[in-house]
Parts: structure tokens; sequence; C-alpha cells
């Protein structure tokens, strides 16, 4: 995959804003937001018809601003509404039987949390990994044990060009320092979704990671 995608890459579920997800959402787009996936879990989430018609309405806005449209987990809802791609988690579906059923085209990310993990994604042909979580974060319950910039590198060293998006925790103030430990941008779902501007939010992360790529 095209790495500049992982810049800005935000996540948004339905329960991860008190106000409209689709405003949300276009307003991170109208932003600079990179890559989008679509990541309903947890208290209250959607399911079922309801799950679909956000999943769609999601995927036809960021198709209007040229953004990728990725799903969390659900294969079967990614097929049926023709995202661009999945992220599946350690705990879903392996690469390999996802492969088997979704389009060749399709980007797959995979979440790492150890060299492990990292190096095993890499061998399975994901198209990218989300290292994390980096910092401690309130918005996934079952989130691991942080394991800051240091493991983020640790992580780089060991998977030569594999893109890497870092996620968890992640506020403005870490993109450099999380793309000099060898992030190729940064995933975020409240420093974005629970912003009182989405817009410049996500507009500045944007400019965070460009000055980066300047400075290489
Ligand atoms: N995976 C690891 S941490 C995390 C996920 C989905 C949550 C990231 O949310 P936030 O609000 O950017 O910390
Ligand atoms: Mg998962």
């Amino acid at each position: 995959m095209e790495r500049n995608l992982l810049q800005v890459y935000f996540i948004l579920g339905s329960n991860n804003t008190e106000g409209d997800p689709l405003y949300v959402l276009e307003e991170a787009l109208k932003g600079g937001v990179t890559l989008f996936q679509f990541r309903e879990k947890g208290h209250s989430a959607l399911q079922g018809e309801d799950k679909k018609q956000l999943a769609m309405q999601m995927k036809e806005l960021c198709h209007l601003y040229h953004v990728p449209f990725l799903v969390n987990d659900d294969i079967e809802l990614a097929l049926e509404i023709e995202a661009d791609g999945v992220h599946v988690g350690q705990d879903d579906m392996s690469i390999d039987e996802v492969r088997k059923v979704i389009p060749n085209n399709w980007v797959v990310g995979v979440s790492s949390t150890k060299i492990k993990e990292a190096v095993q994604a890499k061998k399975d042909g994901a198209d990218y990994i989300g290292v994390g979580p980096i910092y401690s974060t309130n918005t996934k319950e079952d989130a691991k044990k942080p394991i800051g910039a240091e493991g983020l590198q640790d992580i780089r060293k060991r998977v030569g060009d594999l893109p890497i998006v870092a996620i968890g925790g992640i506020h403005l103030g870490h993109v450099i320092r999380l793309m000099q430990a060898g992030a190729d941008g940064v995933s975020v779902i409240s420093a974005i979704s629970q912003s009182v501007n989405p817009q410049t939010t996500a507009g500045t992360f944007l400019n965070h990671a460009n000055y980066f790529a300047r400075m290489q």
C-alpha cells in the first residue's frame, strides 16, 4: 500500500462521540484525514441493519473525499458494503482466512503489540500493522499495556519497511516523536472524535505528519 495513507488514520464508531458520527467524520475528512476505519464496538454499539446503514453512509462520505474506507473485524459487513479493506486484531480471523474471501486489491491491516506479532503479520502478508497501544487510552476497554515510543522503535527495527501506524492515546504533540521512532503515521480516535473542532484537529495532525516528512 501507499504508506502516506497512514499519515492521519482516523478511526470512529458511533459511541466515540457525543455528537453525530457522520458530522464528525465529514469534519475530519475536510481537515485532511488520509485513511478511515469504521470500528463499531463496545458499549451501545449498533448492530445489524443500523450498523450497516451507518457504515454505508460513512463509506459514501469517505469516497466523496477520496479517502479509503476500512472496516474493523466485520469481514462480512465489509464485503456487503464493498469497503476498501479490513483491519483485524490478534484474536480475529487470520490474514490467510481474510485474503481467501476478499478482493485482491483490498488493504489488510493487523494489530500488533509485540515484536513477535509484528514479525508474524509481515510474514502473513499484512499491508500494514497498527502498533500499540503506544500510550494509555480510555477508548479501548481491553487495551494492553502501553509500549511507548521505545516499543514502537523496537518493532520498526524488526519489520524492515513494512508500513506502520502507531495507535493508542495519541495526541498532536506525539506525532513527530512517533514518526521519528519509525511510524509512517498515527491512528487516532478520541483526539479527533472528542475535539471541539475535528476539522482543525485533523488538519493539524496532517501538518505535523507533513512537517516530519519534509524534514527527512
Ligand atoms: N487499539 C489500540 S488502542 C486503541 C485501539 C483501537 C484505541 C485508540 O483510541 P484513542 O482514543 O486514540 O486512544
Ligand atoms: Mg478486533
